[in-house]
């Protein structure tokens, strides 16, 4: 890890007061804008400095239980969380043996099988989702209550951005000391051009959530909202305009399937091929453009974006049966389950097919 940031070139900026937030924004923006060619590679470079980092005190860009990435990619997870909830963990890292997984896909099978008449319709899913969701909100309250603690040394429910900062560059290999000494003298830090983008994306998101005329500190509520805006309401219009500040390239406050897919307004989008492409394409005709207008509204974004929108949960229930629905009579059997398992836990039960057969 140190050895590739200092290949990066070292840059310096002053650090001056409270006017250093801004400037450092604005710095930084008009250099992403002459240079934005492709944001994904800047994403995908980013997301790799971040899995490397345990506890990562950067807001994350993927958020569990949203469909979509902060960065407007679609969360390829999505389907597993919200079917596996906390359980993910499990399955993703081989913590369960081929036979543990079937007689836990079976116990949340009858889990979610309320009714009891050993099949999944939408209502029952639609109910799972939501409820896997909130077990979301739960866990990333926990975790964030916990960092919150490891900040707030002097425990008045308050973290500077000070503060912040010298356990974040902590995180990125600096010594916490000598930061958090400099910051407190108004020193120069010299630090590489990638941190300090990390830096001014926290810096923005902070701004969104601290209180008017008080930036300079959240309280545990605000810092969840700033890790978390997706378990708040009223954080979701935030989500709504960062989402747009990246997607919406002419600037009227919507979202064309045009700017949704990176490509020109000329081009034919049923002509792109790609499978990238195509999921997107698809996404946003059936799910994201609500009323069919070609245009996704700030609306229509926030009713996208937010997990315990029942209307998206059905939708989800929808697709969760729909993959795995073999006899077509819209509801999911167990067979069905756990013949298609790989698109619900990620990995598939090879041995289904001959213990079936044992089992006789
Ligand atoms: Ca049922
Ligand atoms: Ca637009
Ligand atoms: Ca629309
Ligand atoms: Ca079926």
């Amino acid at each position: 890890m140190l050895p590739k940031l200092l290949l990066f070139v070292l840059i310096t900026f002053t650090i001056v007061g409270t006017s250093y937030g801004k400037s450092l924004m604005m710095m930084v923006k008009n250099e992403s804008k002459d240079g934005d060619a492709n944001p994904n590679e800047e994403d995908d470079a980013a997301k790799k400095i971040k899995t490397e980092i345990e506890d990562d005190l950067a807001p994350p860009k993927h958020l569990d239980a949203v469909k979509i990435g902060r960065d407007g990619n679609l969360n390829s997870n999505f389907h597993k969380e919200v079917f596996l909830g906390e359980d993910l963990d499990n399955f993703e890292n081989g913590n369960y043996e081929l036979k543990d997984q079937k007689s836990k896909l079976e116990e949340i099978f009858h889990l979610i099988d309320t009714n009891k008449d050993k099949h999944l319709d939408n209502s029952e899913l639609t109910a799972w989702v939501l409820s896997k969701t909130r077990e979301h909100f739960e866990e990333a309250k926990r975790g964030n209550a916990q960092q919150f603690a490891k900040i707030d040394t002097d425990g008045d429910n308050q973290i500077t951005w000070n503060e912040y900062l010298a356990e974040f560059l902590a995180q990125r290999n600096f010594d916490k000391k000598s930061v958090a000494e400099k910051l407190k003298n108004s020193e120069k830090i010299e630090i590489s051009k990638d941190v300090e983008d990390e830096v001014e994306d926290a810096r923005d998101k902070w701004m969104q959530s601290a209180s008017e005329g008080e930036t300079d500190f959240l309280t545990s509520e605000q810092f969840l909202d700033f890790q978390h805006p997706e378990t708040s309401k009223g954080m979701l219009q935030y989500l709504v305009e960062d989402f747009l500040h990246d997607m919406d390239i002419d600037g009227d406050g919507e979202l064309s399937i045009h700017e949704y897919m990176s490509v020109g307004s000329d081009v034919d989008v049923d002509t792109q091929a790609d499978e990238w492409a195509q999921i997107r394409k698809k996404e946003f005709r059936n799910v994201m453009d609500v009323n069919h207008d070609n245009k996704v509204t700030k609306d229509e974004l926030e009713k996208y974006l937010d997990p315990l929108s029942e209307n998206m949960a059905e939708q989800e229930a929808r697709q969760l049966i729909a993959f795995g629905d073999d006899d077509g009579d819209d509801k999911l059997s167990l067979d069905e389950l756990l013949e298609n398992s790989e698109f619900y836990t990620g990995s598939k039960l090879y041995n289904y097919a001959k213990s079936v057969h044992d089992d006789l």
